[in-house]
């Protein structure tokens, strides 16, 4: 689309398709100059399709709608002050125009215009949306969320995404004055909730001498809880799927405890308890928020030894908390009076110190 062409030049609006099977959107100034390039990953106009194009030229200012959707806007700071508009074909056997329509520029809505077209969520987050409006004058700013799936991600009145779930669904802002005008939003919720490998920071886990990032000899970091400290994320789950890493020290305890928090509140929480006695024996310890045992599975060894590395998993569902040691299972039961939500983290008694690794917590399946 030719932009107010004088002479041999013009600013020029492009839909360029690919080989790849990509398209774009393109602003090109007087020397075909790409002022700014939209790529989508398919191709955006179909064969034998009819698609309602709007263009919005105001000084510099050039903004592209298809079917009410923003594909490009951006300035042309050298356009020309006036000149003619049409268009040019190229490797298409032909285009068909109708009702090409020129008007007056006005304050009224031509499009929403998302700041992201694609956003990614884990499984709990919550996003705050946001639209611009073109022009940027209009009154006609009143606008309703829609989400195709709000069984993957719920939308607010105003535009707060709740991620619900893995999967993809998309966000749409809909224009009350004209429901044609309207911004879509891709989201893709995944189902990891929280992750750290602790290669870059405590992300969200506390740091400080008690609680370290310590490096192994080949260089892979860790989280080091020392004798009598208490690590907590500083995130607050509902149900979740904990695993991770627990690798031992070098020397074991007579007495040494391992206590996992799930969902602290105030001060009470359920608690995972793993205990290893002088005897040699050992137990898997369910407490709830008052330190009565709910359940115990006693070993008669040790079932944690050291310098050794073990991945342990912890299902919380409501009441119902599980617990596996190298996937197999260790303690199953239900604390009743369980709190709905709190924070999640590890005590260490006894022991000189433990290391965590690759924590991640997950939606339950
Ligand atoms: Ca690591």
């Amino acid at each position: 689309m030719f932009d107010r062409q004088a002479g041999s030049g013009s600013t020029r609006v492009g839909y360029k398709t690919r080989p790849d099977g990509s398209s774009s959107w393109l602003l090109y100034n007087a020397a075909w100059t790409v002022l700014r390039e939209e790529k989508l990953p398919g191709h955006d106009l179909q064969p034998n399709t009819e698609y309602e194009i709007k263009v919005l030229v105001k000084g510099g200012d050039i903004s592209v709608y298809v079917d009410g959707q923003f594909r490009l806007k951006a300035a042309d700071p050298g356009h020309n002050a006036a000149g003619k508009v049409g268009f040019y074909v190229n490797n298409v056997s032909h285009m068909l125009f109708d009702d090409i329509l020129f008007k007056a520029l006005s304050t009224e809505l031509a499009g929403i215009i998302p700041s992201e077209r694609e956003i990614r969520l884990a499984a709990g987050e919550q996003h705050q949306m946001q639209v611009t409006f073109d022009p940027v004058d209009t009154p006609d700013t009143g606008m309703t969320w829609q989400s195709a799936d709000p069984s993957v991600a719920e939308v607010s009145d105003t535009g707060v995404v709740h991620a619900v779930y893995e999967g993809q669904t998309i966000i749409t802002a809909v224009s009350v004055v004209n429901p044609l005008i309207k911004a879509d939003i891709a989201v893709t919720v995944s189902g990891i909730m929280h992750e750290t490998d602790f290669e870059s920071g405590g992300n969200g886990w506390p740091v400080d001498p008690n609680r370290s990032i310590a490096a192994d000899p080949d260089g892979n970091r860790r989280y080091k809880i020392l004798n009598g400290a208490t690590g907590l994320l500083d995130r607050v789950f509902e149900s979740y799927v904990l695993e991770f890493k627990l690798k031992t020290p070098s020397t074991m305890p007579e007495d040494g405890t391992f206590y996992m928090f799930d969902r602290q509140a105030g001060s009470g929480s359920t608690r995972i308890g793993y205990r290893s006695r002088a005897d040699g024996t050992s137990s898997w310890i369910l407490y709830d928020s008052a330190w009565q045992k709910i359940a115990e599975t006693s070993l008669p060894n040790r079932d944690i030894v050291s310098d050794t590395e073990y991945a342990v998993k912890v299902v919380v569902k409501n009441g119902d908390v599980a617990v596996y040691l190298d996937n197999e299972p260790r303690l199953a039961a239900t604390d009743p009076n369980h709190q709905p939500s709190g924070k999640v983290g590890f005590y260490v008694s006894g022991f000189d110190y433990m290391l965590f690794d690759d924590i991640r917590f997950s939606v339950v399946p």
